[in-house]
């Protein structure tokens, strides 16, 4: 688990679209110095997640500021939208790119609409590192995902198809509609349901989104409910939506009678865990993910790596971690949280 240990130089900015555009028109380049050591001393780096009113984010950000520190950054930034919405991240993109950034790490919340204004970053001299949610491949130097995207898939596929006994209906409730990590996700669980023999008795009867956002995914579970009263389970890729349905089950007719499993935030989880109203969930450590992209976009900036499948660099005392097909870093395997397990882990 990650532990702070020193604070790195910060600025958290929270901008509106206006704001950011007057921190454009007011930002000079900063630029950074290359001692010729292949180490850049003054190097920058900025993160963007998906949105920075998110308790997962905050877990990750925490661990990407900490390996920023611990990579070599002399800065490190966090800017980010406050809605995980399509359009929202580009102009703190162009913003920090008039900044003169030298490293984006960016969840994206739509993998095409970032594009132009990535590729505008890396025309003047920014390295790319997708994180959490891949751009198209071709928008970023790597993306560091938290997990095999398949294997995080299968982990919920089969807890769902245990905890409602291998047949019935499931819903999933996802975050946005164009998240590039849930999509992938999902497209491998429907996958998985229609050829796996052994989840032949189980229908997937809908798809919603509460596009991370705590009300509109609660609501959106109770909806479920109310259009869908025979429903046997529900899983949510997404810690905000697991949470808000945890929360809304906790209380309804529903709790002990529905099963929800999903990825979310063992902190966040944990009274639903001992109520009885969930019995099984999984994630990563979300701060390792974040100390990996620090040291990855550090890695890039430095020229050790370009970015090819094949090469290698260590993330700190996470060790040393290789670019894979596609630009994928993998940070580590999933784990499942339970009542036995829950109280080990504090994020
Ligand atoms: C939410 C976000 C994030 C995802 C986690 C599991 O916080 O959608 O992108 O990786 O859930």
């Amino acid at each position: 688990m990650f532990t702070p240990r020193s604070t790195a130089r910060r600025r958290i900015t929270v901008m509106t679209s206006l704001a950011a555009a007057a921190a454009l028109a007011l930002s000079g380049c900063a630029g950074s110095e290359d001692d010729g050591s292949g180490s850049n001393d003054d190097a920058t780096v900025t993160f963007i997640p998906k949105q920075l009113n998110n308790p997962y984010t905050d877990v990750v950000l925490g661990g990407g500021e900490q390996g920023a520190t611990d990579a070599g950054f002399a800065e490190s930034n966090v800017v980010g939208p406050l809605e995980a919405s399509a359009s929202s991240q580009v102009t703190f993109i162009n913003a920090e790119t008039q900044a003169g950034t030298n490293a984006i790490v960016l969840a994206a919340n739509d993998p095409d609409a970032v594009c132009s204004a990535l590729g505008e970053a890396r025309d003047a001299g920014a390295k790319i590192v997708a994180f959490d949610s891949d751009t198209n491949p071709d928008c970023r130097d790597v993306f560091i995902s938290q997990v095999v995207a398949k294997d995080v898939a299968l982990i919920q596929t089969e807890l769902i198809a245990e905890q409602i006994g291998g047949a019935g209906k499931i819903a999933i409730l996802s975050a946005t509609a164009n998240a590039t990590n849930q999509n992938e996700w999902i497209k491998y669980m429907e996958e998985e349901l229609a050829s796996n023999p052994e989840y032949s008795e189980i229908e997937l009867v809908a798809k919603v989104y509460g596009d991370d956002d705590d009300t509109k995914s609660f609501q959106e579970a109770q909806g479920l409910m109310q259009a869908h009263p025979d429903l046997k389970g529900i899983i949510s890729p997404t810690t905000v939506g697991i949470a808000a349905t945890a929360r809304y089950l906790s209380t309804s007719d529903y709790k002990g009678k529905v099963a929800l499993t999903g990825l979310g935030l063992p902190n966040e989880m944990r009274s639903f865990i001992k109520d009885g109203t969930v019995s099984e969930f999984a994630l990563w450590d979300p701060a390792q993910l974040g100390t990996v992209a620090a040291f990855a976009a550090k890695a890039l900036v430095d020229g050790s790596i370009s970015g090819e499948p094949g090469d290698t660099f260590t993330a700190g005392e996470l060790g040393e971690r290789t670019v894979e097909d596609d630009g994928v870093v993998i940070v580590g395997p999933p784990t499942v949280f339970n009542a036995e397990n829950i109280d080990d882990y504090d994020f």
